[in-house]
């Protein structure tokens, strides 16, 4: 037997899990007991029986080696009985929800704060997933946070470092640690969902891409499938090492941080079709050949034409999308007679409805898209679906697009982040929204008239839990629309995210320049929500 050692602990103040886990600056985890307290609340609360099985990847970020060995030797003294960790302390989210599934695990430690910048000075991330695959619901995040308030001890043994670059398994007492090959399984996986032959085909036929893993953990991924599997060119996909501090930017794939990945899909030499993933792996930037897609749009076009994608054929049992991401989706919904769903932010939403089977595909308007193979967002399946759909329709993104918005109609749409304001400032802004929430209704911003103006509430239709406070909707009398709502990932002040929405129908405008379309909702969301005069920001940090 190994001792276990108690090391006595005092609580952290600021411990409570955001959208996606827990997000600080890398030196607030460095503070001793910080990552441990954290890991043996999550221990504590976390439903296994002895001897369960435990996964343990991340997204290759500075501190992750160090969280990883600690993580192993606490779980040796919580009685779990086999710890699977990726190769090199990497697994990609959507690939830790897929071993987690596969292994039967009872939960899964995700190291990892996804597209914000990695680095000494930088943040860093621990996230729970449950027994499905997916992220902890809200009851069992606020039973860790609870957890943090309290807790006065945490349990590891003594033990060397565990060799994690090297496969193969190893004892710490009771405990077995495999590691294993972080890219094999979840290729695997890929590889069934897909028409692998078709895309080869059309590979052959002179189909061509670029996949910027921005020195992300999408990159192993990326080269085993996209290159040596689906038989992309060498060099398909760029900056594909990942690094501790991903070269210095921030793995966000967006028009700013994916930038260079623009201009080349907007020149002349542009290759067929673009794409580009975040830290984690779970987002996907889709590009066409002179064609962006909006996440929102990725999904509704991904939802129309996905049965052509053999895993998918004949089963759409129903959409679900966050609630600022677009009504883009509710229209494929509507005309395919099956549900649609609009939850909170954050993919933790989705897993209930995925495990009830009430639906198939789910997106986020902040680049996610995922469906019922796991319970995360995955960014190379959604440019898999895509390759999938275009090879087996012949058709260019571009034509797809204009094809789609012909058919539907298309909702213009832009995101606006503020970003680093003041944490005093924004929640001043918000409350002066809530507050202002019962007289809007019948009111006129140029040409709009506000129809509804409410704070939104989701009642998980599996479970009947409420989760409260998701969001300011301001809708207007015309169909388009404004949602504001503060960043819960960020590790520095406060983000604004303004979300605005426009629909055009089938026989209206369908190719103009969105910041144009958009500009009354613009001009309608600083009017009501006092952005410059709470912030003193004149223009959004990000669009996207
Ligand atoms: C953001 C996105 C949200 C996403 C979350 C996690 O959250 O808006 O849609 O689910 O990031 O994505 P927030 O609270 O900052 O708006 V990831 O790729 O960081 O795991
Ligand atoms: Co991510």
């Amino acid at each position: 037997m190994t001792q276990i050692l108690t090391v006595p602990t005092r609580p952290f103040e600021g411990q409570a899990p955001g959208t996606s886990g827990l997000r600080k600056k890398v030196k607030v985890f460095q503070q001793p007991n910080y990552a441990e307290n954290f890991i043996q609340s999550v221990f504590d609360v976390a439903e296994r029986e002895p001897g369960a099985i435990l996964v343990i990847g991340g997204d290759g970020r500075f501190h992750n080696r160090t969280v990883i060995q600690q993580a192993i030797r606490m779980a040796a003294a919580n009685g779990y009985g086999r710890v699977l960790v990726g190769q090199g302390g990497i697994l990609s989210t959507p690939a830790a929800s897929h071993v987690i599934r596969k292994n039967k695990a009872s939960g899964g430690l995700v190291l990892s704060a996804s597209h914000n910048p990695g680095g000494p000075e930088e943040d860093f991330g621990i996230k729970y997933n449950i027994a499905n695959g997916g992220p902890a619901p809200e009851a069992v995040t606020r039973a860790i946070h609870a957890r943090t308030q309290e807790i006065d001890r945490w349990l590891t043994v003594e033990a060397e470092d565990v060799d994690l670059d090297t496969p193969g398994e190893t004892r710490i007492g009771e405990l077995i640690v495999a590691v294993i090959d972080p890219v094999a399984d979840y290729a695997d996986l890929m590889e069934e969902l897909f028409d692998f032959a078709a895309i080869r085909k059309a590979v052959a036929g002179g189909l061509t891409m670029r996949f910027d893993a921005m020195n992300a953990v999408t990159g192993p991924y990326a080269v085993e499938i996209l290159e040596n599997r689906l038989g992309f060119a060498k060099g398909t996909v760029v900056n594909g090492t990942p690094l501790e501090d991903f070269g210095g930017h921030h793995p966000d794939p967006n028009l700013i941080h994916a930038k260079d990945l623009y201009d080349l899909m907007m020149s002349e030499n542009s290759p067929d079709i673009g794409a580009a993933s975040d830290g984690d792996g779970d987002r996907n930037l889709i590009i066409g050949r002179g064609r962006f897609i909006t996440p929102s749009d990725s999904l509704a076009m991904l939802a129309a034409n996905m049965g052509g994608a053999p895993a998918y054929k004949g089963r759409l049992a129903g959409i679900a999308r966050s609630m600022p991401t677009s009504a883009a989706a509710d229209r494929v919904a509507e005309a395919l007679g099956v549900p649609c769903f609009e939850t909170p932010t954050g993919w933790k939403f989705f897993g209930n409805l995925l495990d009830a089977g009430k639906v198939t595909i789910c997106g986020e308007e902040s680049a996610g898209t995922g469906s019922d193979h796991v319970r995360e967002k995955d960014g190379l399946w959604a440019v898999l679906l895509w390759l999938n759909v275009l090879a087996a329709r012949g058709i260019s993104v571009d034509q797809l697009a204009r094809e789609h918005w012909a058919r539907f109609g298309r909702n213009y749409y832009a995101r606006h982040d503020y970003e680093g304001i003041d944490k005093a400032a924004a929640d001043v802004l918000m409350a002066g929204l809530t507050d202002g929430l019962p007289a809007l209704p019948g009111k006129s911003f140029g040409r709009l008239t506000v129809r509804v103006a409410d704070s939104f509430s989701y009642t998980d239709p599996v479970d009947g839990s409420v989760s409260e406070n998701q969001g300011i909707r301001i809708l207007f009398e015309d169909g388009s629309r404004i949602v504001f709502r503060l960043s819960g990932t960020g590790t520095q002040g406060a983000t604004l995210r303004v979300y605005l929405e426009r629909y055009e129908s089938a026989g209206g405008l369908l190719d103009e320049e969105t910041g144009a379309m958009l500009a009354e909702q613009i001009a309608a969301a600083d009017e009501i929500a006092g952005i410059r005069r709470h912030t003193g920001r004149t223009a959004p940090d990000v669009i996207t």
